[in-house]
């Protein structure tokens, strides 16, 4: 028997919007020219006011948590193309937006409140409660824990046949987790309709990429398990919503499950907590820094004649005033109630924990527990 072939597979890498801010015009007209996966004047616009809102905001918190008024904050510095470029090609209110913690744009543009994301990190669980109608689920700390989700919620929406795509966020280490290969590997097999969206930023805190899998790209991990891959520049908001967009159609088509890797970089530290000059090469950073997602964006509109220094300037000022909004309404929320941590567990509260909430309101536990209106005889059941 002679040796064939068995396999072979092709990558390949998108790049639309080129680093000195031109279209590659086999591509995109400028404009988008009528083609709906090409971004518009008026979202690149949009998506360009929003990028320097979300830095004002990872600046904001950053001082917040130096001046010990907030937790741990993930600063998402480097990487507003990737989810700018994929919540813009995502239906609001009708699909599903999966998040991890690096994707705050997503989440703003899909309807959570600005003050919830801050609510979070400053560790009230509140955060995490987002209005009705919002079809996006909570910040994912655990790693790798909400591609589950975004299966399950992706599973439930071809069951139901309901015209709903889901895309879930995480970053290149999470494709190490044993999560991701148990979900890429079920909704793949089930043919469910989910984006997988890798944000590739080449670290997983001090572990660099290349320790972290041997695989040469993360985007062929998507091709074992059966999935349409596609990597992208995610530096580029014009490719990063045309991988997106298509991944969408052909969801909505039956084509199931497209793992995007969008090649990017983490402009800040891992979070507040952590100093990567430690371990960081500041060469490597001032590399990518050149490669910053916004420049390359103000440069297409500047040449489009939409963006100058006045506009720069304006809406600067602007998200500063919006983004001191924010933190006056976060720094003022109202504290929980002690009991709020009983309500939400239970559709009927167990009597034990009914116990345990009613004792807590006095200082006379063990003491006098007919102050809560306990008899001693139910207390020692
Ligand atoms: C299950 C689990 N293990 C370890 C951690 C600690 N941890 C937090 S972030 C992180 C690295 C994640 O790297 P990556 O997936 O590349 O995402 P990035 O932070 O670079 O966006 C680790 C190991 C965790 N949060 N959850
Ligand atoms: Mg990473």
């Amino acid at each position: 028997m002679p040796i064939s072939t068995a396999y072979t597979a092709k990558i390949t890498h998108l790049q639309i919007l080129k680093e000195d801010g031109t279209l590659d015009t086999a591509l995109a007209q400028p404009g988008g020219g009528g083609d709906p996966s090409i971004l518009t004047d008026e979202q690149v616009l949009f998506a360009y006011t929003k990028m320097i809102e979300c830095r004002n905001l990872d600046e904001t918190a950053f001082k917040l948590q130096r001046s010990g008024r907030m937790h741990t904050y993930p600063q998402n510095k480097g990487q507003e193309a990737c989810a700018l470029g994929s919540g813009l090609a995502m239906r609001v209110g009708t699909d599903w937006i999966v998040p991890c913690y690096r994707e705050n744009a997503a989440m703003f543009l899909h309807g959570v409140p600005m003050t919830h994301v801050l609510l979070h990190w400053a560790g009230d669980e509140r955060g995490n409660h987002f209005p009705p109608g919002v079809q996006v689920t909570p910040i994912a700390v655990p790693i790798g824990t909400q591609m589950l989700h975004a299966t399950g919620i992706a599973w439930a929406a071809k069951l139901q046949k309901k015209d709903q795509v889901v895309c879930t966020y995480f970053g290149d280490g999470a494709t190490s987790e044993g999560d991701f290969h148990e979900a890429m590997n079920f909704a793949t097999v089930m043919n469910v309709p989910c984006i997988f969206f890798c944000q590739n930023n080449q670290w997983a805190i001090s572990v660099p990429r290349e320790q972290q899998t041997a695989s040469e790209t993360i985007a062929q991990k998507g091709l074992a398990y059966g999935a349409t891959v596609q990597q992208v520049d995610g530096n580029d908001i014009f490719a990063v919503y045309k991988a997106v967009y298509d991944a969408r159609e052909r969801a909505r088509q039956g084509g199931g499950v497209t793992m995007i890797e969008a090649i990017t970089y983490r402009l800040g530290d891992h979070t507040t907590a952590d100093d990567a000059r430690r371990y960081r090469d500041q060469n490597e950073v001032e590399a990518w820094k050149a490669k910053d997602p916004m420049i390359r964006t103000r440069k297409y509109l500047e040449s489009r004649g939409l963006w100058n220094d006045a506009l720069q300037k304006e809406h600067e000022e602007k998200a500063e005033v919006t983004i001191k909004g924010i933190v006056d309404q976060v720094l003022s929320w109202p504290d929980p109630d002690k009991s709020e941590m009983f309500d939400s567990m239970y559709a009927t509260t167990p009597a034990y924990l009914v116990k345990q909430r009613d004792t807590m309101q006095t200082h006379s536990l063990g003491q006098n527990p007919a102050q809560a209106g306990l008899k001693q005889a139910e207390l020692a059941k």
